[in-house]
């Protein structure tokens, strides 16, 4: 069958499509749809993730996959969580609209310095999966990987905040992992665990 994966993060679609590789689905980007991106009003991952799959499923008329994720800092209250896009300013990189991912991971960094030499550097990231089909039906799948905040960044691979995340029990940053590790224990990879489980049994 046909999926729109819900997303506008060329990253995430990346590891979507990587991780629903084995299931001979048909993927679908949003914007090879040009399906608009709804504003994500929720104050939750999880309402968010709805927000984006409904949307879809419905301009679409197909399945839809959403994924709404980020990056939760122990001793900043769990922040920036839902909001860690938004914590990376809109800017122009070689004449396309992209993020700056650098200057988010140096405001979390200073944000965690302020706090003192000895704070806790422990962190998560979060996704929430979100299936929803036209008739209404929906299903929601929830994933998280623990860690530490590193300084300066380190490693390309991957995208986002990979380069200052360090998964517990690992020296290397997600940026410095292949793909494959990190699609073998990342927050993603933990949702999809879920929910190729339930929809494709196993
Ligand atoms: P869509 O809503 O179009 O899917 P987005 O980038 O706006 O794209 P989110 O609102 O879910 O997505 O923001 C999540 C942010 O969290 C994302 O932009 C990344 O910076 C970060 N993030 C999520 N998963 C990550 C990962 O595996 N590695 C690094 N950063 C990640």
């Amino acid at each position: 069958g046909k999926l729109v994966i819900a997303t506008h993060n060329a990253g995430k679609l990346k590891e979507i499509s990587a991780l629903l590789a084995p299931f001979g689905l048909e993927c679908i980007s949003a914007g090879s749809l040009g399906l608009p991106e709804p504003p994500e009003t929720g104050k939750t991952f999880v309402a968010n993730a709805l927000i984006k799959a409904r949307a879809a499923a419905e301009a679409a008329g197909l399945p839809a996959l959403a994924d709404d994720s980020g990056l939760s800092v122990e001793a900043l209250d769990g922040r920036p969580g839902v909001y860690t896009a938004d914590w990376a300013e809109r800017q122009w990189f070689e004449g396309e609209p992209g993020r700056d991912w650098y200057m988010a991971m140096g405001k979390v960094e200073g944000l965690l310095q302020a706090k003192g030499p000895d704070t806790p550097r422990d962190a998560w990231f979060s996704c929430v999966l979100a299936l929803a089909w036209p008739d209404g039906e929906q299903a929601i799948y929830e994933g998280r990987v623990d860690g530490d905040l590193t300084w300066p960044p380190r490693g390309t691979l991957g995208f986002g905040y990979d380069p200052v995340f360090v998964p517990k029990d690992h020296e290397q940053t997600f940026a410095e992992l292949e793909p494959a590790q990190k699609h073998a224990m990342s927050h993603r990879a933990d949702a999809f665990a879920k929910l190729v489980a339930d929809q494709f049994g196993g």
